[in-house]
């Protein structure tokens, strides 16, 4: 067993497992099948496996944890931006991060999730997000290579998304893909107006390239061999194409715009291969992943403290909003862990590490 299949086992997404869960009535299971095979979305309403919706929210939360944690590497920069107009280009690009976070969060909400309880999990290391914001930005070049190459990766692997089977997701992403690619194009123009300027200033795009280019690889996540969801995720239709496949089809993407850029993406092995019509490439170090997941990356601790204080600063703005849903409708419950959301979010996850 690989350290990526132990992690998958902590989260509960064995196929095994997850067939013996399962509380579907026969024509329950029917509809299920027969609309993911028409390729038709499913809905909160429908019937659905219990490993189905465990998945979805583990990825979803994810996603959403992502999005949030993600708020941080960039924001280190917002006080210290050149000019007014790129504090108010990255203030902008922030914002839109923490809206994705709020979509997601809903989203997992219409499978059952309660958004207090996976933001716990979170902050306890129960849930995961992507491995990519646990390392430094430490030049205003590192915001527009985000931009360019961690939009980037994230395009490659959401645009499929749009047309991930669950519904609410689905729908989600198309937002939230069209302002990544804004996102995306904000970054390359901001590198080429650096590219334009000084050798000190093409010389801290060269260096955030270097920083940024293997850990943007390994967003997609471990390779298809050593995957242990990606199986029953392709046969749900969740994901559309394997990790290997999006990696591919980024390495092929960026390619020529590092060329337009002018810089050297740091790959000796990196060259374009007429017979298979794709670049070949060299592999990420997957045993600096499997640290980073495992929580030794070198800001992991900080981005959690971080979204620990931010999530105890913001207590009193929670209570005072369930106490006004409360006032208004005393038949809705409080965000408080004892809702009945939260308790139904630790059945779904029941059995997660
Ligand atoms: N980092 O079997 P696998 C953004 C975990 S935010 C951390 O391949 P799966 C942005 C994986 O979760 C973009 N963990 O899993 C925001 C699993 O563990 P669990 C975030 C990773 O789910 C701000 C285990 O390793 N995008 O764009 O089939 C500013 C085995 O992996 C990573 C998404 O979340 C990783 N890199 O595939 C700028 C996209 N890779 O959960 C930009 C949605 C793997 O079983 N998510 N793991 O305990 C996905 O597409 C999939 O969940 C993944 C992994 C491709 C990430």
């Amino acid at each position: 067993m690989t350290s990526f299949d132990s992690a998958a086992a902590r989260s509960d997404t064995g196929a095994a497992r997850i067939d013996s869960v399962g509380t579907r009535s026969d024509a329950g299971v029917a509809r299920f099948d027969e609309a993911i095979a028409r390729d038709q979305r499913i809905e909160p309403a429908d019937d659905m496996p219990e490993g189905y919706r465990r998945t979805m929210v583990r990825q979803i939360a994810q996603h959403a944890h992502s999005e949030i944690i993600g708020m941080q590497p960039e924001g280190d920069w917002i006080t210290r931006a050149p000019t007014l107009r790129r504090k108010a280009i990255l203030l902008a690009k922030v914002q839109d991060e923490a809206g994705h976070g709020l979509y997601l969060y809903s989203a997992a909400e219409t499978l059952g999730a309660d958004r207090g309880d996976l933001t716990r999990r979170l902050i306890e290391g129960r849930q995961k997000y992507s491995s990519i914001f646990n390392y430094p930005t430490r030049s205003f070049a590192d915001v527009g290579v985000i931009g360019w190459l961690v939009d980037g990766a994230a395009i490659c692997n959401q645009v499929p998304l749009c047309r991930s089977s669950y519904g609410p997701y689905a729908r989600a992403m198309i937002r939230i893909c069209k302002e990544e690619s804004f996102h995306q194009r904000q970054g390359y123009e901001l590198l080429m107006t650096m590219m334009r300027g000084i050798p000190a200033q093409r010389e801290m795009v060269q260096d955030a390239v270097d920083r940024w280019w293997w850990p943007s690889l390994m967003m997609f996540g471990p390779p298809d061999a050593d995957s242990p969801n990606t199986a029953q995720s392709m046969a749900w239709k969740i994901k559309r194409h394997t990790n290997d496949e999006l990696r591919q089809r980024f390495v092929d993407m960026t390619v020529p715009q590092a060329e337009a850029l002018g810089v050297t993406l740091p790959d000796p092995d990196l060259r374009w291969n007429a017979e298979r019509g794709h670049h070949d490439f060299g592999q990420p170090d997957w045993d600096e992943l499997r640290r980073v997941i495992s929580g030794d990356g070198p800001m992991n601790a900080q981005r959690l403290r971080r979204r620990r204080e931010a999530d105890e600063d913001g207590a009193w703005v929670r209570e005072a909003a369930a106490a006004h849903a409360a006032a208004s409708s005393p038949a809705v419950s409080s965000t408080s862990g004892s809702s009945p959301a939260a308790a139904s979010t630790a059945s779904i996850l029941e059995g997660e590490r």
